[in-house]
């Protein structure tokens, strides 16, 4: 993608996401329509809906060639990456959205023809958005994030993990995982793949393991991490498949191979 075409492509981008965050800090108050999805705790509210909508409807309007994966269905199926395609969380983090009105983000990556060109990951309710423009590094609002620390210790990493592990169909043995996570130095659960990347990227949690993500959790994330030099594979460490689910591991590339090789891979099941 040419440089112009990205500028232009993140400056809409992001202000499309900074006014959908307007609108739902406006709103945050205002009685809200829950149903669930595939089980009792997948959530889903209107908001979800029509902040998914706000972004379709436009992205359509001034691009009409461009294509769109996003959660809530308004989006295209697709069935591979070729083009300019928006992958989109209206609300990453839905339960931290109706239960504790916080917590929650907007992520919105850009991919050219399969590759991340823009991530915007936005902190709704602290107003903090994260960025990043392939080859040009990451930010936290204005704040040129560093690069990762490269002599980070997997006895002194903290890593965020939810436990999915334990539901996800069993995939690594529980024992290994223990053994996990009595070697690091902590665990961190912030409930939203979307943020938990964007801290990775910030160098506040080293890692961040799911045994299963959608695409729009982690698609704007995994440029925001890449930029500071952080790598993004599955569990196994194989490249992510933006058209399906994941299980992802996101972390600095000091402590990536230990986890994958001595801990995930060996507890495969
Ligand atoms: P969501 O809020 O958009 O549904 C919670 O730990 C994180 O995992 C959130 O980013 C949440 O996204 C996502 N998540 C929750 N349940 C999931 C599932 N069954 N498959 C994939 N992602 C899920
Ligand atoms: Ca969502």
């Amino acid at each position: 993608m040419e440089l112009e075409t990205r500028n232009t492509l993140y400056n809409q981008a992001k202000e499309w996401v900074m006014e959908a965050g307007s609108i739902i800090r406006d709103q945050i108050g205002a009685p809200l329509e829950i149903n669930t999805k595939s089980n009792p705790n997948d959530l889903v509210t209107t908001m979800d809906k029509n902040t998914e909508y706000f972004f379709v409807s436009r992205i359509k309007r001034a691009f009409p060639d461009h294509l769109i994966i996003s959660e809530e269905g308004y989006g295209d199926d697709l069935k591979n990456l070729k083009g300019t395609v928006w992958i989109i969380d209206p609300i990453d983090g839905t339960m931290n959205f109706v239960h504790q009105k916080r917590n929650f983000a907007i992520s919105v990556g850009i991919y050219h023809d399969g590759i991340g060109e823009i991530g915007l990951v936005y902190n709704v309710m602290d107003d903090i958005l994260y960025s990043a423009k392939r080859g040009e590094g990451a930010y936290k609002n204005d704040f040129n994030l560093p690069m990762l620390p490269a002599d980070r210790k997997i006895t002194e990493s903290i890593i965020g993990m939810n436990h999915y592990w334990l539901c996800e169909n069993r995939l690594v043995d529980e024992k290994v995982m223990e053994h996990f996570v009595r070697t690091i130095r902590g665990t961190r659960l912030y409930g939203s793949a979307a943020l938990e990347f964007a801290y990775v990227a910030e160098g506040i949690i080293d890692g961040y393991i799911s045994m299963s993500l959608a695409p729009w959790d982690i698609a704007a994330g995994c440029v925001i991490v890449n930029e500071v030099g952080g790598i993004s594979t599955n569990a196994w460490g194989e490249d992510i498949n933006f058209l399906g689910k994941n299980t992802i591991v996101a972390c600095n590339p000091a402590i990536q191979r230990r986890i994958i090789d001595d801990y995930l891979q060996k507890g495969r099941k």
